[in-house]
């Protein structure tokens, strides 16, 4: 929504509403849509981040550096959050002020803050049209392209390790209906911009996942389609992305759309993750409160629908203040939109966030139409004790990231140990949130000192990337 409004001013313009029919055909690509229904009881869980992880998902908030002083948004961030996108503190104008000199303090501040009350960072945003430093403004051709590529190298390598996802790309599709790519100055660089920025995003943070972030996507339209086409051929050719995110700015203008959830779901059939990124809901009362259970309600119907961020905490710390769009009111009261939210996310009877079988067909041979997909359906998690494990395998030619999510049954972990075998010929280089008994064959990995201990019912996530051909399916998983 950057594009009617200048930083900090009032009310954006409605968006147009393109509401074609979808004629997106799968063409060339082999997509298996997998969705499990695991019938979970409902729980009553008292906050929105506990509430959100009890089906293994997270909730988030935009967090200001400048406000981390402020103990009233600071007291209900760390009671209700359980993830943090930094609102301005990772743009390019921000981290890159003057051409290679960076400017990571107010950034560092926020992942601190994050990492000191356990919470996770989405990183937003590596590359944009908007928001960039005047110096990058003034760029173009070869010089913009080396510019941009050293800025996403440069700002994810410097928090490697921190960040849960990446917004690589920002909003990088227009508004007018026609499907066709935002015209900017890194669009002018070659359509090939896009995936230049997703590769280099890979090689520096191969633990982050990668997501593509837009507006007006939200439900299946020209906009969608097109950023749908993007991500199915980016999957076609091994272009790493993991996750598309939905910023769902929504305002009576542009409300909730009736088929926000097929459309969710459309893509993370794909073999993506989604993510609801920057939700806020303009309005009061009951009408936005059912606003926002509608929302909630839609990610937790699709399995591969991993969390949902809103983008401020009170209503006075929005973006667009004047549409008293969030959950707590000016004074940090908890309005009826977080009481329906809250109880949205206890409803129960929801998918958990499963590991979908990658549907990305090998970039050395033809599409394949037939083959089935590699990685087993998710299992429940045991009714007693134990752990299961469940793999996603990102698969390029000649590497691969897989990404393992631990669920502990019934009872609660003191550690867990995963084992697999990797198949003949494949290494792997490096591990994250687990430490690999070795590199080749059958290999186990135990859990690190912060993500051993778990209750019953927790899940967490850890990873690895290699050469060669990765491991699919399921694991076996123990614990202490
Ligand atoms: O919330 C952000 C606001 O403080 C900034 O002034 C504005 C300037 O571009 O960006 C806002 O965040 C935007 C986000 O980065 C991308 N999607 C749209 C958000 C609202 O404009």
């Amino acid at each position: 929504m950057d594009k009617v409004l200048a930083r900090g001013s009032g009310t954006p313009t409605p968006r147009p509403r393109a509401r074609t029919a979808l004629t997106l055909a799968a063409a060339g690509v082999a997509v298996f849509a997998v969705t499990v229904a695991v019938a979970t009881s409902a729980s009553a869980g008292t906050t929105l981040g506990s509430s959100a992880a009890e089906s293994g998902r997270y909730f988030g908030a935009a967090v200001a550096a400048n406000k981390l002083s402020d103990s009233t948004y600071v007291g209900i961030l760390n009671r209700e959050f359980n993830m943090v996108t930094p609102e301005n503190e990772m743009k390019w104008d921000a981290t890159e002020p003057s051409q290679n000199q960076f400017n990571y303090t107010n950034g560092d501040r926020i992942v601190s803050h994050a990492q000191a009350n356990g919470m996770r960072v989405r990183g937003h945003a590596l590359a944009w049209h908007s928001q960039q430093p005047g110096w990058a403004q003034n760029l173009s051709g070869t010089a913009l392209r080396s510019a941009m590529t050293n800025h996403v190298t440069q700002v994810a390598t410097h928090y490697k390790g921190k960040i849960y996802a990446w917004d690589v790309v920002n909003e990088a599709f227009d508004d007018g209906g026609n499907g066709a790519r935002r015209d900017s100055n890194l669009q002018r660089t070659g359509n090939d911009w896009i995936e230049v920025a997703f590769r280099t995003a890979r090689t520096a943070d191969p633990g982050a996942k990668l997501c593509y972030n837009d507006y007006n996507t939200d439900g299946q339209n020209a906009k969608s389609n097109a950023v749908y086409a993007m991500v199915q051929d980016f999957k076609a050719r091994g272009v790493p992305i993991d996750c598309v995110g939905f910023q769902s700015h929504f305002n009576p203008n542009s409300p909730v759309p009736n088929d926000y959830q097929a459309n969710l779901q459309r893509f993370a059939n794909l073999g993506v993750d989604v993510q609801i990124t920057e939700l806020d809901i303009e309005g009061s009362g009951t009408a936005q409160a059912d606003n926002y259970s509608k929302v909630v309600k839609a990610c937790l119907a699709v399995s591969r629908c991993t969390g949902l961020t809103v983008w401020g905490i009170r209503d006075s710390d929005s973006w667009r203040a004047s549409g008293t769009p969030l959950l707590f009111d000016g004074n940090g009261n908890k309005k009826a939109a977080y009481t329906s939210t809250l109880n949205a996310l206890n409803g129960g009877g929801t998918t958990p966030p499963t590991t979908a079988p990658p549907t990305t067909t090998p970039p050395t041979t033809a599409p394949p139409t037939t083959a089935p997909p590699t990685t087993a359906p998710p299992t429940t998690p045991p009714a007693g004790g134990g752990c299961t494990a469940t793999l996603s395998l990102n698969q390029w030619q000649g590497g691969f990231v897989t990404y393992v999510t631990v669920k502990i049954g019934a009872s609660p972990a003191n550690g867990w140990t995963v084992g697999l075998t990797l198949p003949s010929g494949a290494v792997i280089t490096n591990t994250w949130s687990a430490t690999p008994s070795g590199t080749t064959g059958t290999v186990t990995f135990r859990n690190v000192d912060y993500n051993g201990q778990l209750g019953a019912g927790a899940s967490t996530e850890f990873g690895f990337q290699g050469n060669g051909v990765g491991p699919s399916g399921t694991a076996t998983c123990t614990v202490r």
